[in-house]
């Protein structure tokens, strides 16, 4: 087992990793910016190294930074967290090339599965489901239209560097693919620096439902079952849920099985999260592949009883799945996330400050993932997430009504804060009845706007 790991990371997912590595008895290396100099992640860890200025390109996004922290700290691994580095297959490398292993999958597997167009040629292959689309990238708005007959419209063109809906279109008639295919390729190349096309069959209203896997380095390859994650904002999630009363145990065995198979054909290794969209026929088609532990891992984490963030850190140590599971996996209840952003109620911008007050709730069934705390600062420079406030119930009722009242005992003062906005979405009957697809948090949001305006 590694004896030290750095984590390169900042907030609640640094100061999860720290829980992880202390339960195994791994020391830690936390770095920080001039920012976070007093943050939970740096009063917790073994060591503390600063690594740079508060901009994340000088000090989280510093690979060069980060390599010497690590070096000088002589530790044996590095957990990138979610974002900054996580799905960056160069820092993996350098990683690799300084003797210090990355706690995620190899360079070439996080390489393909970023380049969206190739992940779902590769799924593909792999044998699992993927929407009718175009074989590759498209080379012309010709061969788009030519792609488009094939598949019928509508169709969406996606960019091939992209994911999180930066540089995609949606496509309804012949006469409007020339002018957005130009858009999308533009705005690809000023993103990413990558124009690339694909496109796929457009679904109209889906579900965003993803699946949770852990690979060991010995071929060994389990699912954990999916995650709801339809109830989104701008592609930013706001509130997920397992398991999702749309997925029977049927759907979940057969797609589950398949991936297992797919991504050992595939080589895939650590934790990963497969994304479909499911269609109003509930069936479920792969759109893209998350090579890192995300936000909403603790959904999982709450009805299986798997600690996938020590999970992940004992695959890289190269512990067979056998050892990490210790028994097979029992899914038990229903879970719910809440991720608290700092952000305006209305204007869903930042808001950054001093907390005055903070009290998170607890009680049976409430975990709270969190790195602020009285006191403390949320700098303007980072991510809006706080805290993320989980529940677990014996079902989804038990769920929600757990959910509301953990959220009426949620103090937060000092700055703005998402959770009002969870309370309108807890007490509304079409997110109760589970009546819900990713269009609905801006119904949801036009039907509170007439409502106040009313009042
Ligand atoms: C789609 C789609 C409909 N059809 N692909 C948006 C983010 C990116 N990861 C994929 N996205 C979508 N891809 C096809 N073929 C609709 C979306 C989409 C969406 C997906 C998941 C969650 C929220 C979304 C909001 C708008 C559009």
């Amino acid at each position: 087992m590694f004896k030290k790991i750095l984590v390169a990371n900042r907030g609640e997912i640094a100061l999860r990793v720290i829980c992880a590595c202390k339960e195994l008895g791994i020391r830690t290396v936390a770095i920080y910016s001039e920012a976070d100099r007093h943050s939970l992640p740096v009063r917790f860890a073994d060591e503390a190294i600063c690594i740079g200025p508060p901009q994340l390109a000088l000090s989280y996004l510093n690979i060069p930074a980060v390599i010497s922290a690590a070096e000088i700290a002589n530790v044996d691994a590095i957990h990138p967290g979610y974002g900054l580095l996580s799905e960056n297959a160069n820092f993996a490398e350098v990683c690799e090339t300084s003797a210090i292993k990355f706690i995620g999958p190899r360079p070439e597997v996080t390489r393909l599965m970023g380049e969206k167009e190739k992940a779902r040629a590769a799924m593909k292959q792999a044998g699992v489901p993927i929407l009718p689309g175009s074989d590759g990238i498209i080379a012309s708005e010709g061969e788009g239209l030519e792609w488009a007959r094939q598949v019928g419209f509508p169709v969406i063109l996606k960019a091939s560097a992209g994911g999180g809906g930066r540089g995609m279109r949606i496509v309804r008639s012949e006469e409007d693919l020339p002018g957005l295919f130009r858009a999308a390729q533009s705005e690809a190349a000023g993103a990413f620096g990558n124009g690339d096309l694909y496109m796929e069959k457009y679904v109209e209203h889906p579900r965003h439902i993803e699946f949770q896997v852990l690979a060991d380095e010995h071929g060994n390859v389990v699912s954990l079952g999916e995650r709801e994650c339809s109830i989104q904002r701008r592609h930013q999630k706001l509130l997920e849920e397992a398991p999702s009363t749309q997925v029977t145990p049927e759907l979940r065995d057969e797609v589950g099985g398949i991936l297992c198979k797919s991504l050992a054909q595939i080589g895939y290794t650590n934790a990963g999260t497969i994304e479909f969209l499911m269609d109003r026929d509930r069936r479920l088609h792969f759109i893209e592949m998350n090579t890192r532990i995300q936000v909403e891992h603790p959904v999982t984490e709450m009805v299986t009883d798997v600690d996938l963030v020590k999970s992940q850190i004992m695959i890289a140590a190269g512990a067979n799945m056998r050892d990490v599971l210790q028994g097979p996996i029992v899914r038990r209840g229903h879970a719910i996330e809440c991720r608290i952003n700092a952000e305006h109620p209305e204007k869903f911008t930042p808001s950054a400050g001093k907390i005055t007050a903070f009290h998170p709730p607890g009680g049976t069934g409430v975990r709270v993932d969190t790195a602020a705390y009285a006191e403390g600062v949320i700098p303007p420079y980072y991510d809006s997430l706080i805290a993320k406030l989980i529940v677990r119930g014996k079902d989804r009722g038990e769920a929600l009504s757990r959910m509301t009242r953990a959220l009426e005992m949620f103090i937060v003062e000092g700055i703005y804060t998402t959770i009002p906005l969870h309370r309108k979405i807890l007490a509304d009957s079409d997110f109760r009845a589970g009546n819900f697809d990713t269009g609905f948090i801006e119904r949801f949001l036009a039907k509170n706007d007439k409502k106040e305006s009313a009042a």
